[in-house]
């Protein structure tokens, strides 16, 4: 029998050392120049946030967990083999492996990662849900253009982020993340489809969002970071490589953020009724930065 990992809050496996002093907190924070950047596009990236070590131990983690008749599969909250509907064009993509991967679970509290989350939700940090997109050699498929709020609006106020972290060198060869700078400022967009047409975001643009439609590519070293705005229209191309792509992604908000609907806002999570505070077993408090700092 798997244990939930989601009934820890705290580190249970030794992927992390936390910060013992003010002075190793602080190492972590971003630059006034890197929030600058963030709330000018809506996105930082190149943000170091896993040794070579840790990327091992979260590929190694990774492997059975890509394997449906993994004992602790029913724990995801959403598993797509291959959520494009297309064969020739794989997109592996899950939410919940935290609840089941020991690495997966701790860097939810990395401090590379809390830290730099807490500086630009300015406040305490809270997860929402992690995400896994792992695109194979030669036959991965796209991550069509959205806004991760168009997905959420079931959580309100919109102080939301989310956080892309290599597990693969990505490359504009292998489907590296693309942003669109500036789209954070851009009004909420319909839901347009996740993985089958790249350009169906076209649909709902006006004329003037068209014209400052200029995707940028986000290259990055394995262990590497990048943070976006949840208006951000984002996404990535095919893996036509011999390499495959593996990333992970984590989704947090500011503390404080409430629910938005009565039914389940997770599969197999018990409702949080509209209105009421986010937290619980589900949704823990990840760094409260006024505690540390
Ligand atoms: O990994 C990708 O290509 C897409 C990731 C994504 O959509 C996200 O980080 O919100």
């Amino acid at each position: 029998m798997i244990e939930d990992l989601s009934t820890r809050h705290d580190l249970v496996s030794d992927l992390l050392r936390m910060p013992s002093t003010q002075g190793e907190w602080i190492h972590y924070r971003l630059s006034d120049e890197q929030i600058e950047f963030f709330r000018k596009n809506g996105y930082v990236s190149g943000i170091p946030l896993l040794t070579e070590s840790q990327v091992d131990v979260l590929r190694e983690q990774l492997a059975p967990l890509t394997d449906p008749s993994h004992p602790g599969n029913h724990l995801f909250h959403e598993y797509h083999s291959n959520e494009s509907s297309d064969p020739s064009r794989v997109l592996f993509h899950a939410l919940g492996a935290w609840r089941i991967a020991p690495a997966f679970h701790d860097i939810l509290w990395n401090p590379a990662f809390t830290v730099p989350a807490s500086q630009l939700l300015d406040g305490p940090v809270r997860f929402w849900h992690d995400q896994l997109f792992c695109k194979p050699s030669h036959h991965g498929g796209i991550v069509a253009w959205h806004q991760d709020y168009s997905y959420w609006t079931r959580t309100e106020p919109m102080t939301h982020l989310t956080c892309w972290i290599g597990l693969d060198d990505a490359t504009r060869d292998n489907g590296c993340l693309h942003y669109i700078p500036g789209s954070h400022r851009w009004n909420l967009l319909p839901v347009t489809g996740l993985a089958d047409n790249m350009d169906a975001i076209q649909s709902v643009l006006s004329d003037e969002q068209k014209e400052q439609f200029k995707p940028v590519a986000i290259e990055l070293k394995k262990g590497e970071g990048s943070f976006h705005h949840p208006l951000m229209v984002h996404g990535s191309f095919e893996n036509r490589t011999d390499r495959q792509r593996r990333a992970t992604v984590i989704n947090v908000f500011r503390d404080g953020v409430r629910s938005a609907s009565n039914d389940p806002l997770l599969k197999d999570v018990p409702p949080v009724p509209a209105g009421k505070k986010m937290g619980g077993q589900f949704f823990p408090l990840l760094l409260n930065p006024n505690a540390v700092n």
